[in-house]
Order: C-alpha cells, then structure tokens, then sequence
C-alpha cells in the first residue's frame, strides 16, 4: 500500500516541478516551458510513419493528442521517481533530476531562445526534487509508525500512528493542489497574454496598391459547395510548430544572404514600403488525399519575393532559396520559381483583409502558387538563403518528401457529401478543382459506370486559384459511384492512379458512394 502513495508522492513532485517550470518560463522566458520545449523535440524527432498515422488519426487535434501522450508519459514516468525515492532513495530525486536536464537540453538546443532560458526547467526539477524528499520522509514516518514497537513503552510508543498518516496527506495535498492552480493559471496566463496578438489587432496595413478583379460568375451560389474564398477561420492549418511563434513586427527582421551579392536586411516597414498589392491564390498541402480538406483560398497581400531577391542579387550558380522560419523550419524553393516574372511568388503580410493570422504566419510568410506548402509556404518567414540544392537540404527533405514538389492538380466533389442520404430528383454535383499556375480547362463527373460528362465551370479569377464545378444530376433512388476528373490548361488530364501523399503529393480520380432515397 505505502507503494502506491510513493507512486502519488512522485506524481506530485512532477506536477510541482512543471508548475514551478511554468511560472519561471513566463518570468524569464516563455519558451522555456518544460511541456513545449519537449513536446517539439518529440515533433522533430518522431519517425515519419508515426507522424503521418498521428496526422491521419488525430487531425488537426494531433498536438492535442502529443500534449495527452506527453501528460501520461509524465504520470507514469514521476510515478516511478517516486517509488525509487521511497525503496531506493535517492534515486527518484536522480531521476527528476535527469527530467530536469534533458528539458534544459529540449530548450536550449532550439534556436533563439533566451540566455535565462535553463532556469525555469533547472529550477522546477530542484522544485520537484525537494518536495519529493520531503513527501517520502513523512511516508516513511508514517510507514515506521503503523509497525507496532518493540518496547511498549518506548519513545515510540507515545505517537499514534494517525498523526504521520496526516502529515504526509497535508503535504501531498497542499503540494499538489497549489501545483496544479498554479501551473494551470501560469499556462492559460501565458497563452491569453501573448502580446504579439495585441499588437496584430492593433495592425493597419496600407491599402494595396492594386485590387484582384474578382470577375462575374467566379462564385457558384450552390447549397454545400466551398465558398469561393475560404474565410481565415476556416483555412486549413499544417505546421511543425506545437505553440504559434510570437513574432514581434517591429524587432522581426528579413535576412537575404547566402549566395547572394549583397546581404540585405529588411525591417517589416522596409518591406511594405516596396508597395502591396493583391493576389488571389489557392494554398495546398502535400498531405492533402483525393478529395481532402488540406487545400484554401485567400487575398495574399504581399510583395513579390523577386523584387525582394533582387535587393541581395543572387548568383549566377545558385538554384535554390532555402526559407527560413524563426521556429527553425526551413522549405526548399527552385529559385526560378522565385524569380520568374511571370509567377507571383509573393511575401504575404495579408490574408483576406486582414494582417496574416498568428496561425498562419504573422507577420510575414512565403506563398507561392503551384508548389505545394512545405516546399513554399514558411511562415514566421526570417530568412531567404540564396544557396543550392546540392548544398542545403529543408526540413521535410530528409524524413521522406521530395526536395521540389509541384502541386499535383485535382478536383473534389463538395455535394453531395458522403455518407449523407439524399432525397432522390434533380440535384447538383458541385465542387472544386485546381491547377494552380496553369489553370483547369474543365471537369467531368461520371454517374457509376456511365459516360464523362462535362461540368459547369464558374469564371476563374486567374490560373493560380481554384474554380468551382457543377452539373445538374436526375438522382434516382439507390447507391451511386459519383466521380470527378479535370483537364488543365495544358490539355493535361488528372492523374488516374492512386498515388500516396509521400514522397510529393497524392494522386488519383475521386470516387465516392453516396445514398438517395
Ligand atoms: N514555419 C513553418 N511554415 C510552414 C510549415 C511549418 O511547419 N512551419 N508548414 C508548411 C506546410 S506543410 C503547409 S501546407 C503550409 C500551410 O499553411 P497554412 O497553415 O497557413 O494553411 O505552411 C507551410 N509553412
Ligand atoms: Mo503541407
């Protein structure tokens, strides 16, 4: 029995040594948190499978689901500490005491993190380690009390076991009632009071000097298809990233250098000061299935990175940028990609009227249309190297996606949804489809095994944004196969055979069953 308090004794030093952790970490330095920094070490370092399984399982709730696993690892791993510290002493307080260094490693082994950044870990360990001694101490007291005395009237005798038992419960329930108010108070302190997010509210951004023509016809009014923009509440979100980086504008800096003539440096107001302009452009993540949610549209409001690149002067031999995130995520883009005067690869500050959300990039972010995201779109973007992809390799390279990635162009069925009964007569197949830099030329739908028929386009804004489909279907009860396939610009037709989303992006013709009655 006294091994499962033991087992409580280390669980309460755990919390205590997170909470002391958490309350420093928003003193000193609020990335120093224990939980995160190691949270995104796991995020690194987990095989790639595990990942994508994590991904498929938990979806955009995978961090939610790392935090839960982390939580549990953290019960079980203080619970051993504890019986250690109770059987073996000191050997639980050696073991909160390795916790405490591999957070401190965690911490300050990622880049930009404050010099006091060790204290908050160090110290909770210390935190942790003391509360644990003292916790076994009493359960030991309490433990020697409860086995009758030899001598009936020795020293022993005249303490009745009860009062041991209470001293140990008022220190295990004091410290790990205020452990858990406190740490959870620290936390929710520290993300409502991200003051980056203040100032983004506060944010105006000049008006753009130029307007997306949004022409007549380019949105379908169809119950369930996807609006033709996707609202900033709505667009998909993928990164590495367990908190969202809390980018200052007015100390964020760009970096251009590498292969380059020039470093150049660039503060937030140098840059919207080269003038904005509008950009409707369709975003896709190479995670995205046949027929996924991994793909929006949005008003980019941004400079294009060819006029930024050529401040710096790239050289001759390089054929990469390599985009530098200040989390330390990097994408690898073909420079001509970058510089082609044609494209409009871009540096975003705006996203639907609004300066870019924390989530997707604040306050500056890479778009460029038709590479997929990782291979483009860094956001909390810090840096442009001018380099080689001979020479530098981006973060998604070595865990198994190809070092360049187009978009694979795609359409999807949006109505009727899957799964859902339909009642039967005429209805409308609509959806989206997208080919970003080349442009859909149209889309077929198939009924079963019948004939391709062509659908309704509605007007495209430009190549790089989606169009919305649609055909008129006479439903008549049963199941049915509903297919979609488009042609590009290039009289290309969609891709037929399945492909997986790794190494560069799925492919394959969208087949769903849906039921009318
Ligand atoms: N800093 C950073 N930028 C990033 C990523 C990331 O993990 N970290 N993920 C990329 C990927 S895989 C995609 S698909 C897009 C998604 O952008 P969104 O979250 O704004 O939709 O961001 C890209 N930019
Ligand atoms: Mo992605």
């Amino acid at each position: 029995m006294f091994i499962v308090f033991a087992a409580i004794a280390g669980v309460i030093s755990g919390l205590v040594f997170l909470a002391v952790a958490e309350v420093l970490a928003l003193l000193v330095a609020r990335e120093a948190s224990p939980v995160l920094a190691v949270g995104a070490f796991v995020i690194d370092v987990i095989p790639q499978p595990l990942k994508e399984l994590a991904i498929s399982t938990f979806g955009e709730f995978d961090k939610i689901a790392l935090l839960l696993g982390l939580g549990l690892a953290v019960v079980v791993a203080s619970a051993i500490a504890g019986v250690l510290q109770f059987l073996r002493p000191p050997l639980g307080v050696v073991a909160l005491g390795i916790a405490g260094a591999l957070s401190v490693a965690a911490i300050v082994t990622r880049t930009g993190v404050a010099p006091l950044a060790f204290l908050p870990p160090a110290i909770g360990a210390a935190a942790g380690s003391l509360v644990l001694v003292l916790l076994c101490r009493r359960l030991r007291a309490w433990q020697r009390s409860t086995v009758a005395p030899a001598d009936p009237d020795g020293p022993d005798s005249v303490r009745a076991p009860g009062i041991d038992r209470r001293r140990f419960f008022a220190l295990a329930g004091i410290s790990g009632a205020s452990a858990l108010i406190v740490g959870i108070t620290a936390r929710a302190v520290s993300m409502a009071t991200s003051s980056v997010d203040a100032i983004r509210r506060g944010l105006r951004l000049p008006a753009p000097r130029s307007r997306v023509t949004v022409p007549d016809g380019a949105e379908l009014d169809i119950p369930g298809i996807t609006p033709l923009f996707t609202a900033n509440e709505d667009f998909y979100r993928v990164d590495t990233a367990l908190t969202v980086p809390s980018v200052d504008p007015e100390t964020w800096r760009l970096v251009i250098d590498g292969m380059v003539d020039r470093r150049v440096e660039l503060s937030f107001d140098d840059l919207i000061a080269m003038g904005l302009d509008e950009y409707a452009i369709t975003l896709t993540c190479v995670s995205n299935v046949v027929g996924g949610e991994l793909v929006g549209n949005a008003l980019w409001l941004g400079v294009p990175v060819r006029d930024v690149l050529r401040l710096a002067g790239p050289q001759a031999d390089a054929d990469m940028v390599l985009s530098r995130s200040v989390d330390g995520y990097t994408a690898s883009t073909p420079l001509a990609a970058l510089t082609d005067d044609g494209l409009d690869a871009i540096l975003a500050v705006g996203m639907n009227g609004d300066p870019l959300p924390l989530e997707h990039g604040f306050p500056v972010r890479m778009v460029v249309p038709g590479l997929y995201g990782y291979v483009s779109a860094t956001k909390w973007l810090t840096e442009l190297k001018v380099t080689t992809f001979q020479r530098d390799e981006a973060y998604w390279t070595p865990r198994g996606y190809s070092a360049e990635a187009p978009i694979k162009f795609s359409s999807r069925i949006d109505t009727p949804k899957i799964g859902k009964s339909v009642a039967a007569g005429r209805i409308p197949i609509a959806g989206v489809a997208w080919a970003q830099s080349v442009g859909i030329e149209a889309v077929e739908v198939r009924i079963d095994d019948g004939d391709w028929q062509p659908a309704t386009l509605s007007t495209p804004i430009n190549t790089d944004t989606w169009v919305q489909w649609v055909m008129e279907w006479d439903a008549t009860p049963g199941t049915h196969y509903l297919s979609v396939r488009a042609t590009n610009k290039n009289g290309e037709l969609q891709i037929e055979e399945g492909a997986p989303i790794a190494p560069d992006g799925s492919t394959g013709w969208q087949r769903s069953l849906i039921a009318v009655s």
